[in-house]
């Protein structure tokens, strides 16, 4: 039998982007999104510290494929910081779209991050913005609490979730992905990227039953 440690003081549940748009009937819906909230509300109830992700675009944002005459979503562009894919409209500030998922037990978190709110940049990362240098604050605040050890859950694995995990790693943190706890969009190949960029990173890569299992 594997024994790992219950979730303690220096651990934080991060769980990213658990929102309408990102279900199923919302505006960038992920497979299966909604999957993720029963999974994510049993973690949130055996971690004692849960942090949210709130992806929070003003209604023109530079990422939404509208922005852009002539181009489509999910087709990618060149903007100042780099390539950017470009999406349905979706997470607008203050919309139904962008509340969380009303099943989610969000009452438990003890800190919200949002992001993406600034019209000329993305930000997939719960750390940096699509610039890979804008911070969010949210590495300050882990710091400060003194937490070392992010497990991550939510959506999508393959962009807010992959993106975060990566910045952690390479901001010091122990980094770990729950991996039924999550849903891609897997755009050309991208879950598959995703898994293998953090496996070399050194996130390990858990499942939501195994983790609850052996407390
Ligand atoms: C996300 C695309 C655009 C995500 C957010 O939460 O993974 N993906 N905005
Ligand atoms: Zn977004």
């Amino acid at each position: 039998m594997a024994t790992r440690l219950a979730p303690g003081e220096t651990d934080l549940l991060l769980a990213v982007d658990v929102q309408n748009d990102f279900c199923p009937g919302g505006a960038l819906a992920v497979p299966e999104g909604d999957a993720v909230v029963p999974i994510v509300n049993r973690l949130i109830a055996v971690f004692p510290h849960v942090a949210l992700t709130q992806d929070w675009h003003p209604a023109d944002h530079r990422s939404f494929a509208v922005a852009h005459p002539g181009r489509q979503p999910f087709e990618t562009v060149m903007l100042y910081y780099g390539r950017q894919t470009l999406w349905p409209a979706h997470c607008v500030q203050g919309t139904p779209g962008a509340a969380f998922h009303r099943q989610l037990a969000s009452d438990a978190a003890e800190f919200i991050v949002r992001k993406g709110f600034r019209k000329a940049i993305d930000s997939y990362s719960a750390f940096f913005e699509n610039d890979r240098k804008t911070p969010t604050g949210l590495a300050g605040y882990c710091r400060e609490r003194g937490f070392a050890r992010l497990y991550l859950c939510g959506l999508a694995t393959d962009y807010c979730v992959r993106y975060s995990a990566e910045d952690a790693r390479r901001l010091g943190f122990a980094v770990a992905v729950i991996e039924d706890a999550c849903r891609g969009i897997d755009l050309d190949g991208s879950l598959a990227q995703a898994w293998s960029a953090l496996a070399g990173l050194g996130v390990e890569r858990l499942l939501a039953a195994r983790l609850l299992a052996d407390l």
